[in-house]
């Protein structure tokens, strides 16, 4: 009996690949739609300039796959059926040799290569004039930012959140103040690194509103996970009205409960380490709370601004984030109560 034609034996595990790698790419176009943190859904210049450069590579990759595994299953088939193998010393073995195993990849490497550097080119450095400044500092694990106005000094203190007018060019001076973090908003840039006693300078540009999460790209440590950040690109008179706020001093609280939770913050330790723009409270080396309860999120994107996150942060942050240099608060229930009350109030 002659043996069955392989094809049939090959095709139920081939099948099943090809099954699941076609499951794969039709799931591909659905993930790269809109996600809040994806390389795959551009919505400024130089993330799309490296989307397409990103896509080009991978279809590369993907037909060089596709055409060894072809070469594969042909010479196994052909080896099967018995056929007589071309000698390598012929001409077209020489063929095979030089232009398979060292013309084809050196061209498209080099092709790769320069499209990469041209990229690269393209998306880095201090970007067009007439851009926003914003200088970016890195804090295991959270990040400070300070607006500046054209004269370089600073206009408004935030923490952990950007907010940037859509078709603005943003500058930012990246900085960090202990170890390397990495600025990485993949929607909208490439990663650029934060160095300690350096400033790295990079740009980018919203093309369309949108929040968009970035996260830190260079392990730092423990919480290296818990270390994202949001940019709300809004139209630039929203965006004029939120930076005017946040240059503002602390609203002076409303009612009598909010004055005692500002006295509790202020006889507490938090005043050692934040501020909040007029009151005693002026700590360098933590968020700055003056208008913390317009932020989305609290501790680096970890929780949602809510009552119960700020909560359970204030009492144990530890447990939230363990290694953070935040200590635990011991409060009674009535001070924990005015504490929050008087937080919620920094609008
Ligand atoms: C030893 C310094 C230190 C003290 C004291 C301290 N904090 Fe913090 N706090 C931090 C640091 C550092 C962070 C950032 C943590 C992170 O995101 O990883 C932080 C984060 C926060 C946040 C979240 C801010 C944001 O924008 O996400 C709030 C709210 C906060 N602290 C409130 C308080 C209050 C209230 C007190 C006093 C009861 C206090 N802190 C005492 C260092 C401190
Ligand atoms: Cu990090």
């Amino acid at each position: 009996m002659t043996p069955r034609p392989c094809i049939s034996r090959l095709c139920r595990p081939c099948r099943r690949v090809a099954g699941l790698a076609g499951l794969g790419l039709a799931a591909l176009p659905v993930l790269a739609q809109s996600w809040a943190q994806s390389a795959l859904d551009p919505a400024g210049p130089q993330a799309r300039q490296l989307a397409v450069l990103s896509w080009w590579m991978f279809g590369i990759a993907a037909a060089v796959l596709a055409g060894v595994t072809l070469l594969v299953l042909w010479a196994v088939l052909r080896g099967r059926r018995g056929a007589q193998d071309r000698p390598l010393g012929t001409r077209r073995g020489l063929w095979v040799v030089v232009g398979g195993g060292v013309l084809l990849p050196l061209v498209s490497a080099i092709a790769l290569l320069g499209a990469s550097l041209a990229v690269g080119r393209e998306t880095s450095g201090p970007g067009p004039g007439g851009a926003l400044v914003v200088e970016v500092t890195g804090h295991r694990w959270w990040w400070e930012a300070h607006y500046l106005d054209p004269q370089g000094l600073r206009v408004a203190t935030v923490a952990n959140e950007l907010h940037v007018p859509v078709g603005r060019p943003v500058r930012v001076l990246l900085k960090s103040e202990d170890v390397i973090h990495s600025f990485w908003a993949p929607n909208l840039q490439g990663k650029t690194d934060m160095v300690p006693g350096r400033t790295n300078v990079a740009w980018f540009q919203a093309e369309r509103e949108g929040t968009w999460r970035g996260q830190c790209a260079e392990f730092c440590g423990l919480q290296h996970a818990m270390m994202a950040f949001l940019i709300v690109a809004e139209p630039p008179a929203r965006f004029e009205a939120w930076l005017q706020r946040q240059a503002q001093p602390a609203a002076e609280p409303a009612d009598a409960l909010a004055r005692q939770g500002r006295q509790l913050f202020e006889s507490r330790a938090c005043v050692m380490c934040h501020a909040v723009r007029g009151t005693v409270a002026a700590g360098q080396v933590a968020p700055d709370l003056t208008h913390l309860a317009s932020r989305r999120t609290l501790a680096a994107g970890r929780l949602p601004n809510n009552r119960g996150s700020l909560a359970a942060w204030i009492v144990d942050p530890q447990q939230v984030k363990p290694g953070t240099t935040m200590p635990p608060t011991r409060l009674s229930g009535d001070e924990l109560h005015a504490l929050l009350h008087y937080l919620e109030g920094l609008r």
